[in-house]
């Protein structure tokens, strides 16, 4: 139960139900409390934030009431853990920041969880409305909810206590239900201190019936799909981020297994299926996408990241031309559909409906895909496995991005539950192209936007919510968007081994000025210790120049659970600008 608060603040609480003449002072909860219970009525238990004006007392009476109060030393990497909570739980991550600044360095999080389907609530107190709305200059003033609404899913303002539940209960269904996303939550300093008749207040917190109700796709769309890839003669299922979230992994391998489709899983939906599935088209990516004839995406938009369904990588004459490929595509929101290429075949409903659907829709035989599409993509996948086993055997020094990522995977192949956040460049493609998964959800990284700076909420996030070994691999210009957060991992004791690829600089480390005043806009200071940085906050910090060092301090690491910090010292020269997308790069097109 609440602490029972004292009386209303002076002109602040809307007039309380007159108490029978006999009763002593009346029993209120205020604002404070009514936001709590209405968090936990509705099973959240965790909250990340930073405290200050006017949120300070909530963020102490959030971890008083029993709940987890993460508290980060930036807004935006607490944002970053709210949303890739909210991938991996299903329920809204929330991120609490104090008013305009703090609401502001939440902002980009939200945003990201908006475009990665990721739910979320960014609850940001705010400045006096009669101030802000006059903008007569008061402390920290802003018109936050303009500001949010172009970047969430939805955004209200609470100014009444007895609407605390109404919109905590608006909050949840906007993030979770139909496609995910972000929501914002604007509650004005006021809103907390008032106070009303505590059995009333009560009443009016709702818990959420159903927060993201199952949508069952319609008979006929699923008959237009499974018609379509009867036909189809080089078949292939693109696994999406949309799969991983939902959960229902058991009816997507059923999918997979008994269609005899070969599947090709985009970033954060490796490990659905296990890498090392010999259905796994990973190896042969460049291969698979011209040569397919219908292609079924499940929770994968056909955004930049899958070329936009056209072009070269799928067999376009010219960089719009459509390679000739059908779709069928699942998706929760019907407006998806056709946004890049035609879709022949929408399916649209929630994943695991839609997938249970089309499983039932197989019946009891189905044909595989002939052998000679499937022949031809082992053909291609054992060529560069073999290929890429000889780089990884390669011992060269100093250590390069494929022999360390070659320890990397073998720790990851020993702890498959460990979680792998990653970000960076050549960090990040490299890892993402080497290092197998094996479980559901267990990577996390960059997402939609290709974004620096999510390592270390994410991070905190993983490790919180999961309980189990994080693994982040960081560029070491990725990690510096979110390095003081090391303290945040050291002061929770989360067991987060983070190893940064410190190749000097962004992409390399090998630019220079050509005017020789300057360091180069991509390059940092030679040689850095980022492992002194745990240390600092009593982490344990290791310098590894070798495979065999980096090894070692992994797997103590792992043993220990200890917070530890990998400086992997890379060869400066080992990147290549922008990674794997140098081709979206304006300047080398030039070139
Ligand atoms: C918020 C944000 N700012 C800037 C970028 C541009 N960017 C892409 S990758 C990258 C850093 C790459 O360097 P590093 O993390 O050291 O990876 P490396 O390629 O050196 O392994 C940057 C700054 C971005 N993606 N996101
Ligand atoms: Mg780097």
């Amino acid at each position: 139960m609440a602490v029972v608060t004292g009386h209303a603040a002076p002109g602040q609480a809307p007039a309380p139900a007159p108490a029978p003449a006999d009763t002593q002072a009346q029993e209120t909860i205020d604002g404070f409390h009514l936001v709590i219970e209405a968090l936990k009525l509705n099973g959240i238990d965790t909250v990340f934030g930073l405290p200050g004006i006017p949120i300070t007392d909530l963020t102490r009476m959030i971890q008083g009431a029993g709940m987890r109060m993460v508290a980060f030393r930036h807004e935006q990497n607490a944002g970053y853990a709210a949303s890739i909570a909210g991938f991996l739980t299903q329920k809204p991550g929330i991120c609490l920041t104090v008013s305009a600044p703090g609401f502001l360095n939440g902002l980009t999080a939200l945003a990201h969880a908006t475009t990665n389907c990721f739910p979320m609530i960014l609850i940001s107190g705010s400045s006096e409305r009669e101030i802000v709305d006059l903008q007569q200059g008061d402390y920290e003033e802003m018109d936050q909810l303009a500001v949010a609404k172009p970047l969430c899913k939805a955004a209200f303002r609470v100014l009444n206590a007895e609407d605390i539940g109404v919109g905590i209960a608006r909050a949840i269904r906007a993030a979770v239900s139909g496609r995910p996303g972000g929501v914002y939550l604007d509650f004005p300093a006021k809103l907390f201190a008032q106070s009303v008749d505590a059995v009333h207040g009560r009443s009016t917190l709702i818990k959420v019936v159903d927060p993201a109700p199952k949508q069952v796709p319609a008979p006929e769309a699923v008959k237009r799909a499974v018609e379509l890839l009867k036909g189809a003669k080089k078949p292939l299922i693109v696994l999406g981020k949309g799969a991983a979230y939902a959960q229902c992994d058991a009816e997507i391998r059923t999918l997979i297994e008994k269609t005899g489709i070969p599947y090709l899983p985009m970033s954060m939906a490796k490990g659905l299926l296990p890498d090392t599935h010999e259905q796994s088209a990973s190896a042969a990516r460049s291969f698979v996408l011209p040569e397919a004839d219908v292609v079924v995406l499940i929770g994968a938009r056909l955004n930049w990241l899958l070329s936009h369904g056209k072009g070269k990588t799928w067999g376009g004459k010219d960089h719009k031309a459509w390679g000739g490929q059908k779709f069928v595509q699942v998706d929760i929101s019907p407006q998806e559909a056709d946004s890049n290429v035609r879709i022949d075949a929408p399916v649209v409903g929630d994943i695991g409906s839609c997938v249970a659907a089309l499983n039932a829709a197989l019946g009891g035989t189905w044909a595989k895909p002939p052998a000679e599409w499937t022949g031809a993509i082992k053909e291609r996948k054992d060529k560069n496995v073999a290929k890429m086993a000889e780089t990884l055997a390669k011992d060269p020094s100093p250590m390069n991005f494929h022999s360390a990522l070659n320890v990397v995977r073998d720790i990851v192949k020993a702890n498959p539950d460990a979680m792998l956040v990653n970000e960076g460049a050549n960090a990040l493609d490299f890892t993402r192209s080497i290092v197998d998964m094996y479980r559901p959800r267990k990577r996390i990284d960059v997402g939609t936007w290709g974004i620096m700076g999510v390592g270390m909420g994410y991070c905190v996030a993983a490790a919180v919510t999961t309980k189990q070994q994080v693994i982040a691999i960081e560029g070491d210009s990725a990690f510096g968007f979110s390095g003081m957060e090391v303290e945040t991992i050291c002061r929770y004791d989360l067991p987060v081994c983070i190893v940064v690829m410190n190749n000097n600089g962004v992409y390399k480390g090998t630019d220079v000025d050509p005017t020789g005043r300057d360091p180069a806009p991509t390059v940092f200071v030679k040689g850095a210790r980022y492992d002194r940085i745990i240390e600092g906050f009593g982490g344990v910090g290791v310098n590894a120049t070798t495979p065999a060092e980096l090894k070692r301090a992994m797997e103590e690491a792992i043993r220990s659970r200890k917070p530890t910090l990998i400086n992997a010292v890379i060869d400066e020269t080992a990147g290549t600008e922008s990674g794997r997308i140098t081709n979206l790069n304006p300047t080398a097109k030039k070139k």
